[in-house]
């Protein structure tokens, strides 16, 4: 049959589906992402941050404290946690590429709930989105995935002609870039986007519609340019900040490929540093308030107890540690991320804390399992559920994040990886398998991981075990499917 012969059937396959009586009771699904968002929140014990709302969000769910992305670069973490696929199966290592390119085929997590019955929407960035350049846009989007698309465009896309910048000329979203503007928070992208939710969320309201949602919200904030209003500035004088510098020494035993330098951020002054610390946490809070009036609107609607909310940042992010500043190399500050889960229900626990190494791949399978849909078999990861039930629950021994090496190249020019484990005690990463370096941190004796032990004839034994660990991740994360 040809498609044209095949368009009649659309409609009326999808008035039947309206028709399924198993799909009102389902759970909802609201998605929350943010992007460049460290741990650096009141929930995570930070001293200085105001996060009230994704504290509010903590009490009703689980805290993971050892989340971890799979690649701390947009892209390739998006497309990981939304194909439910590592970054080797998906072959986006890097900013550059689409997944459908590579596995065509692939059923995204959205596209699962779209075949299911659900109602499936975004808003803002869920994919790769370059930013701010492509914010009002649909960025690097996969239509399949969703029903409804909004691209919330805000103030803060109107003043980037005034933009701070740490070095003249350069693209505002690649390096550290601010501005204070005075205006009301509903006028950023952000804001705008919140509303965006908000009216998705009244107009496609499971007694209206008879299915449940999954809409999923894209935050744009606190990556760069961290734009945001003078009030939410005001909140962190820069007389409360301290900026971390590292000890001098600190790169004498971290490998060259390790260091994934940004022009012009080793030799930032204590002063700036302020200023863009302060910039990066108004940003933050701007996220917190429009985070708090989704979780209004759920109480309003009277969705709250029907609806499960995921709160995840795509990476985490550095504002001084090792020297570094943003993302894409495999340290804690960049690796680790803020994940919080509430699923309505008796059987899971409320405002505790879970300490598992747990990975955003994980989050595909906990939705399906959560939501009662079958399992897709391509789906890496395994179901945060028992965690949810259980916050002392060990799902996994380790946690595998890898990187492209950025500003180190083998002899014959070509790229390489690194790639690395996180467990509840020690970070275990290799650089090209070992060529390039090996590092080894002991976060008990070492929080701050300013001491590599690899080289460490004491260390042997315990090189020797991660490393076997690291070998059994990258054969499982490397399957082709
Ligand atoms: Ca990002
Ligand atoms: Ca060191």
């Amino acid at each position: 049959m040809n498609p044209q012969k095949l368009s009649f059937l659309v409609p009326l396959l999808l008035a039947l589906a309206s028709l399924l009586p198993l799909q009102a009771d389902k759970p909802n699904v609201l998605f929350i992402a943010t992007d460049d968002m460290n741990c650096d929140l009141s929930a995570y014990g930070h001293p200085l941050v105001h996060s009230p709302q994704i504290d509010r969000l903590a009490s009703r769910g689980i805290l993971f404290e050892r989340a971890y992305s799979q690649n701390p670069v947009c892209n390739p973490s998006r497309t990981s946690f939304l194909t439910g696929l590592y970054p080797e199966q998906t072959h986006i290592l890097t900013n550059a590429g689409h997944f459908r390119e590579h596995i065509p085929q692939v059923l995204t997590m959205p596209q699962h709930f779209r075949n299911n019955g659900y109602y499936v929407a975004r808003v803002g960035k869920l994919y790769h989105y370059g930013v701010p350049g492509q914010i009002g846009t649909n960025g690097r989007d996969d239509p399949a995935s969703w029903e409804e698309v909004r691209n919330p465009i805000g103030v803060d896309k109107a003043v980037e002609s005034d933009l701070n910048i740490i070095i003249e000329g350069a693209s505002s979203g690649g390096t550290l870039s601010w501005l204070e503007v005075v205006s009301q928070e509903y006028e950023h992208t952000d804001g705008i986007g919140a509303a965006q939710c908000i009216e998705l969320l009244e107009a496609n309201h499971p007694e209206k519609t008879g299915r449940p949602f999954f809409i999923a919200m894209g935050f744009y904030r606190p990556h760069t340019p961290y734009v945001a209003p003078h009030t939410y500035f005001d909140m962190y004088p820069k007389s409360l900040i301290n900026p971390y510098i590292m000890p001098e020494d600190d790169r004498d035993d971290i490998p060259k490929a390790a260091l994934q330098d940004r022009p012009g951020q080793l030799e930032l002054g204590v002063e700036i540093r302020k200023e863009i610390i302060q910039a990066y946490y108004a940003s933050i809070t701007l996220v917190d308030t429009q985070v708090g009036k989704l979780l209004d609107a759920l109480d309003r609607l009277n969705l709250s107890d029907n609806t499960i909310i995921i709160f995840v940042s795509d990476h985490g992010y550095h504002l001084g540690a090792h020297g570094l500043w943003q993302k894409s190399d495999l340290f804690e500050g960049s690796a680790r991320v803020p994940l919080i889960i509430s699923a309505p229900g008796e059987k899971f626990a409320r405002g505790e804390i879970a300490k598992s190494p747990t990975e955003l791949v994980d989050l595909y399978p906990t939705l399906s399992e959560l939501c009662g849909l079958e399992q897709p078999s391509h789906v890496m990861g395994k179901s945060l559920s028992p965690v949810l039930a259980d916050p002392n629950t060990q799902l996994r021994e380790s946690a595998y994040s890898v990187t492209e090496a950025r500003t180190v190249r083998r002899a014959d020019k070509s790229k390489f990886l690194g790639r690395t484990i996180r467990t509840n005690r020690y970070r275990y990463t290799e650089w090209d398998e070992g060529d390039f370096g090996v590092e080894l941190y002991d976060y008990e004796t070492d929080p701050e991981e300013l001491t590599n032990l690899a080289g460490n004839p004491e260390s042997a034994n315990l090189v020797k075990r991660l490393q076997q660990e690291l070998q059994n991740r990258m054969a499982e994360a490397a399957v082709e499917w």
